[in-house]
């Protein structure tokens, strides 16, 4: 950074902080004593903040999470992006009831206060749909983040750590496999291979410190951190342990993606690292001058180390900030003060996990996964051009 440029973001910083401060004594104890202000609901977000999940031509069974318009790492539960087969049941606590069986030692049916009455534990961890991003190449400049990857959200979920339940139910030696059975009317099943069960899977029961939402599931949902969000089997009732993979429509028909040489990658669960500028995109509008370039980072592999933002189509790349906590496979935030000065140009962000692993260029991705990838497990690089007029427009970047 040249002298001058470092003296303007000192400037920059320096007013700002003059400027809110001197709004808080002149004006805003003004206004709160104005009579006949507009009175806010209890418990609702105030009336000026208006968030949807649901997007324009989103079937029922979809809704994303409007990550431009959020703050910080956290998704609020309302906003948590939603992706079911067919509906949301309402399934009451007090019939609920979770069954174990296969190739246990022994079967048991756990009741919700019972599942309850287990070591509780708690993680701050991402979830997204393995479609996410699947439109890449079909949206059109006009495409928000929340329209183009707003299929992830964060909570911090709480329940019984899985292996505490196996525990009680006991395996026999040839246990290497899980199905997880969802109590909608898709009766959705997915295949878990036993080791995952065992590291971090969790059945939880509460979100960000209250019961599941109903779209998130529940009463009670499977959760495994980092991998994709079809595995994370909503209103769960049923696991069964055997000795290889059922081969579920989902795994047959869906979740699978053909590769280059006529063969096709399965059991592809985990989420590879992605990230994603969330301001200023479409339909910001610029003016000139200081702006912070401000996104999401995630990987399922492990936590951020690097993330990197390019404000010249990648030509150059600098080190944006992490804010902590940067915790293993959650949304990062990180940000990138930036002066704009007027001119065309395209902003990119690419982040680097714990593992070494670098997020790809679309073409890259392709390369070695074929076409197929465009459609589940796309976490190419996303950008964002800025048009001379200030405008901000989604463009999909090859590399
Ligand atoms: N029972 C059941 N579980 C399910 C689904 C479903 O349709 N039925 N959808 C899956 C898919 S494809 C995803 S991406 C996640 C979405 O979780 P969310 O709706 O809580 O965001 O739930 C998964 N679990
Ligand atoms: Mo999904």
């Amino acid at each position: 950074m040249n002298d001058e440029r470092r003296i303007g973001r000192r400037t920059f910083l320096k007013s700002a902080v003059i400027s809110t401060a001197g709004y808080a004594s002149a004006s805003l104890i003004a206004d709160i004593r104005q009579p006949g202000l507009p009175a806010c609901e209890q418990g609702t977000r105030s009336p000026f903040e208006q968030l949807r999940k649901r997007v324009g031509g989103q079937m029922l069974t979809y809704a994303s999470t409007p990550i431009h318009q959020l703050h910080g790492m956290m998704t609020p539960s309302d906003l948590h992006f939603e992706r079911s087969h067919s509906g949301t049941p309402a399934i009451s606590p007090d019939s609920y009831k979770l069954l174990i069986h296969g190739l246990v030692e022994n079967s048991l049916t756990f009741t919700l206060a019972e599942l309850k009455r287990f070591p509780s534990c708690s993680r701050i961890t991402f979830l997204e749909c393995s479609g996410n991003c699947q439109d890449y190449f079909k949206k059109g400049p006009q495409t928000t983040p929340q329209e183009l990857a707003g299929q992830t959200s964060q909570s911090e979920w709480t329940g019984v750590a899985l292996p505490t339940l196996l525990r009680e139910t006991g395996l026999k030696s040839k246990a290497k496999w899980l199905l997880a059975e969802g109590g909608d009317a898709a009766l959705m099943t997915r295949s878990i291979p036993l080791g995952k069960a065992l590291d971090d899977a969790m059945i939880c029961y509460a979100q960000n410190g209250e019961a599941i939402r109903p779209e998130q599931g529940y009463p009670v949902r499977l959760l495994l951190p980092g991998w994709e969000g079809s595995s994370c089997v909503k209103w769960l009732r049923r696991l069964e342990v055997g000795d290889k993979p059922w081969m579920t429509r989902e795994e047959t028909a869906k979740y699978t993606e053909p590769l280059l040489n006529n063969t096709a990658r399965q059991f592809s669960f985990v989420m590879d690292a992605r990230s994603v500028i969330t301001s200023p995109v479409y339909p910001a509008q610029l003016e000139k001058g200081w702006h912070e370039i401000r996104g999401l980072a995630w990987s399922g592999r492990g936590s951020i180390k690097r993330v990197e933002v390019s404000v010249d189509g990648g030509d150059h790349w600098q080190p944006a900030t992490l804010h902590g906590p940067v915790l293993d496979k959650a949304h990062t935030r990180f940000s990138l003060p930036w002066h704009w000065q007027g001119k065309d140009t395209l902003l990119l962000s690419r982040v680097t996990d714990s593992t070494g692993y670098r997020q790809p260029w679309v073409k890259e991705l392709v390369a070695v996964r074929g076409i197929g990838s465009l459609h589940y497990h796309n976490n190419g690089i996303i950008g964002w051009r800025v048009k001379s007029d200030g405008c901000v427009y989604y463009e999909p970047v090859v590399g």
